[in-house]
């Protein structure tokens, strides 16, 4: 009886691990079928295809979309929609660094020269992606 017990406590616990697990990936299967339609593919097909904005969302544990080409002289936002914060740190470090976006908080950075600029959340470092700026 009181085996039985215990291996009953041992599931929670190993949920809670797959949660956790869980978060260090793309978790594009949450997305609701109906807003995927409505939506450009970005998250799927074309996470290395660069998108023409000047606007990053910071979902899921990511920068969406991950490859942005901005003209040089653009001002790039990102705003962090996640409930954990984020930060937007050039990768070699330099450039720029945000401080600590928590949820709702913009980040602004205005590319003057052309070239590729890559960056990551300092906290998440999994979470890279990529500014290309043209001339
Ligand atoms: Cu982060």
């Amino acid at each position: 009886m009181r085996y039985e017990f215990r291996a009953r406590l041992v599931i929670p616990a190993v949920t809670g691990l797959a949660i956790l697990a869980g978060c260090g990936g793309p978790t594009s299967a949450a997305t609701p079928p109906a807003a995927a339609e409505s939506m450009p593919p970005a998250a799927g097909s074309g996470q290395d295809a660069p998108v023409a904005t000047n606007t990053v969302a910071i979902q899921n544990f990511a920068f969406s979309p991950a490859t942005v080409t901005v003209k040089a002289g653009t001002t790039i936002t990102w705003t962090n929609r996640d409930s954990d914060a984020h930060t937007v740190t050039a990768m070699p470090a330099g450039s720029f660094h945000s401080p600590t976006l928590n949820t709702g908080q913009s980040f602004q950075y205005t590319f003057t020269a052309p070239g590729r600029f890559d960056y990551l959340c300092t906290i998440h470092p999994f979470m890279t992606a990529t500014v290309v700026v043209t001339p």
